[in-house]
């Protein structure tokens, strides 16, 4: 999708800042990071949401969750937090299905 702008960092048409790649799968950070690490891990082709993912490519759904533990691990972290914003009423703001990994302060629970 020419418009998505993650559409555009996972093709180099826009910057980002990178931290894994896989065969179906980018990771780069949050460009307002809300913790010490804070990346986001999106499937190469274009779906609104986590559920539209899992349903029209389960292999690179799969592949979102082991990038993530990846990501995490690389980073040094054992204790980490995956978030799916899934809609505009509970703060999902770029409608190309990403993953949060969130770590390295910590959390309360219930998110707010
Ligand atoms: P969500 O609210 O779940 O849709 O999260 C979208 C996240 O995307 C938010 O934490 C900020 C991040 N973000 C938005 N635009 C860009 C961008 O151009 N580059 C990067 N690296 N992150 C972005």
């Amino acid at each position: 999708m020419e418009d998505c702008i993650f559409c555009q960092i996972v093709v180099g048409e826009i910057p980002g800042e990178i931290v894994h790649t896989t065969e179906r799968t980018v990771a780069f950070r949050d460009l307002n990071p809300q913790a010490p690490l804070h990346v986001l891990v999106v499937p190469k082709g274009h779906f609104a949401n986590a559920a539209e993912l899992a349903a029209g490519d389960p292999a690179a759904s799969a592949e979102l969750l082991t990038t993530a533990a990846a990501v995490a691990t690389a980073e040094g972290y054992d204790d980490y937090r995956l978030v799916f914003n899934t809609g505009e009423g509970v703060g999902q703001t770029v409608f190309h299905t990403h993953l949060h990994v969130l770590a390295g302060r910590s959390m309360t629970w219930p998110p707010g």
